[in-house]
């Protein structure tokens, strides 16, 4: 019997297929000049030696040693695709931005999805939260809105991200992951709680990037054409229905098919079966979250919508795989301060932080002029500005244009309308502790009335599962906390602790060093 071929394994095939009756290229160096023998290196007789004037092969080999970026320093493992977004409400009494413009007004629009903490070949199938990154290419340049698949996050204050990324990843001598660190930097922050009970549950392993949410996570601020902001949530709702992995499957996929989310989106969208989410906003007024009972600007608490019901926008479609994976998607670069007008930051000091972490990783990464490489390149608008030269500048550079600004020769000048939003700050500068902004009673309904008996379970299993690789001390000091947002959570982590600390005890290994060896 034929084995069954879906068409990411199909791809070199299909490419072929594509090209049907043209004859193949002729073979160039990378300036051009057609090569007349790729296989057998220019050499002074059989055996050699290699001549320097061999420059097929110098060509060849000096740009394959250049051949990788920097991988990102989070979310490094991801899947990228191209679309649209298409306005099904009005919204524009609370904001004027171009991508709202009208019922029926359609975006080009490119996506990345992601794992977070694993490496560029990682597996797909991890316990992690994952990236759900959407570029909109709208005509008032671009608006990156960088999310993931949690309304909330594990911290509230950007200076602590290094570390946090930092425990999550490798130790800094074995370069393995490491329990204790992870749960170390978890347990002394209880402010994760929230996220971390979000991400030990069954959501915490999406059954690929097509059958989960996506959230701007953030609070955001939207402005209408009066120049009246309300603060705001964005939120994708999976039109395919929520679809989460068990354990042992996820397990399984990570060894047999790393790339199982990858693969997933990429065969959907070439067979033509285009996965779409809805679109919706949250709406709080200034008035509302001056009298709010916490912090809306809190990045791991969400909004009720109860209290801030969802509002529709529209649609989002993936309609277009990239055609090439490194122009395309390894290259992108998302930044959540691309907000054209109408959209601008709340205090959040989260996204506060992130307004300039990643353009700042981006110049590292990809070089000044990212913003020229196609996927980034916000081709819906006109980029006029004064920033010039710099590495590897693929544009024109603005040609003969003033390079400077006054000037007097009818170059780019600013329209008063774009101005961003007033805004009133006035208290004292100070390096505030916020480590203790209530971080249980979301996590407590989390627990108690979004999650059923068995998704308790799972979850308590989950995380104990974890937690056991991590020292005595650190197990205790999570416990407390659980015991914290709920005495039954805490509890029935702590018993699945007690056996899997009593079975390591009955297996452990007796080591015996021998003198002089390092007993780390
Ligand atoms: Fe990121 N994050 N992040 N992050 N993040 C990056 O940017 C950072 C945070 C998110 O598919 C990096 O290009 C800081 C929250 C996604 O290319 C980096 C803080 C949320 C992606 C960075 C956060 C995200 C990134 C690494 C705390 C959800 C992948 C490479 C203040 C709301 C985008 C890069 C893609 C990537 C920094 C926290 C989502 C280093 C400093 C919260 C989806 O710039």
């Amino acid at each position: 019997m034929a084995v069954i071929r879906d068409k990411a394994t199909d791809q070199m095939k299909l490419w072929k297929a594509d090209r049907s009756a043209k004859a193949p290229d002729t073979l160039t160096t990378g300036a051009g000049v057609p090569i007349g023998d790729k296989l057998n290196e220019q050499t002074a007789g059989p055996r050699g030696p290699l001549l320097v004037q061999d420059v097929v092969f110098t060509d060849e080999m000096a740009h394959f040693d250049r051949e990788r970026i920097p991988e990102r320093v989070v979310h490094a493992k991801g899947a990228g695709a191209f679309g649209y977004f298409e306005v099904t409400h009005d919204i524009s009494r609370y904001c004027k931005a171009k991508v709202f413009e009208r019922v029926g007004k359609s975006t080009p629009i490119a996506i990345r999805f992601s794992t977070v903490a694993g490496e560029a070949g990682s597996a797909d199938t991890v316990r992690d939260p994952r990236g759900f990154a959407v570029k909109f290419y709208t005509e008032d340049g671009n608006w990156d809105l960088t999310g993931n698949n949690t309304p909330i996050f594990f911290i509230r204050d950007a200076l602590l991200f290094p570390s946090f990324i930092h425990s999550q990843k490798r130790n800094p001598q074995t370069h393995m992951k490491d329990p204790d660190m992870v749960w170390d930097f978890w347990s002394l922050r209880p402010e994760s709680l929230h996220q971390v009970s979000f991400l030990f549950s069954d959501r915490g392993l999406p059954d690929g990037f097509r059958y989960m949410n996506g959230y701007g996570s953030h609070t955001f601020k939207l402005i209408n054409d009066k120049g009246q902001p309300v603060y705001c949530k964005f939120h994708f709702k999976t039109d395919q229905g929520i679809k989460n992995l068990p354990v042992d499957e996820a397990d399984r996929l990570a060894a047999s098919n790393p790339d199982y989310a990858i693969g997933d989106l990429f065969n959907a969208i070439a067979e033509g079966d285009f996965p779409s989410w809805s679109f919706f906003i949250q709406v709080m007024t200034f008035e509302q979250a001056e009298k709010f009972q916490f912090n809306p600007f809190d990045l791991t608490k969400i909004w009720s919508h109860k209290d801030f019901p969802l509002i529709p926008v529209g649609k989002l479609v993936l309609n277009r795989n990239p055609v090439n994976y490194f122009a395309e998607v390894e290259q992108m670069a998302f930044d959540p301060s691309n907000m054209p007008p109408g959209i601008e930051p709340s205090p959040d000091k989260m996204l506060q932080g992130r307004l300039f972490s990643y353009p700042d990783t981006h110049r590292h990464r990809l070089g000044a002029n990212y913003l020229q490489i196609p996927v980034n390149c916000p081709y819906k608008a006109r980029v006029a500005n004064y920033q010039r030269d710099g590495p590897m500048c693929m544009s024109n550079n603005q040609g003969g244009a003033p390079n400077y600004y006054p000037n007097s020769f009818s170059a780019p000048d600013c329209q008063p309308r774009y101005c961003e939003s007033k805004f009133k700050v006035s208290p004292d500068v100070g390096r505030y502790n916020s480590a203790d902004e209530d971080n249980v009673t979301q996590v407590r309904d989390f627990f108690t009335k979004v999650l059923n008996e068995q998704e308790r379970q799972r979850l308590c299993q989950n995380m104990a599962g974890a937690l056991k690789g991590a020292q005595l001390f650190i197990q205790e000091r999570m416990v407390q906390n659980l015991m914290g947002v709920h005495q039954d959570y805490g509890k029935q982590v702590q018993s699945l602790l007690n056996k899997y600390n009593a079975e390591a005890q009955k297996n452990a290994p007796v080591r015996v060093y021998s003198r002089g060896a390092s007993k780390m």
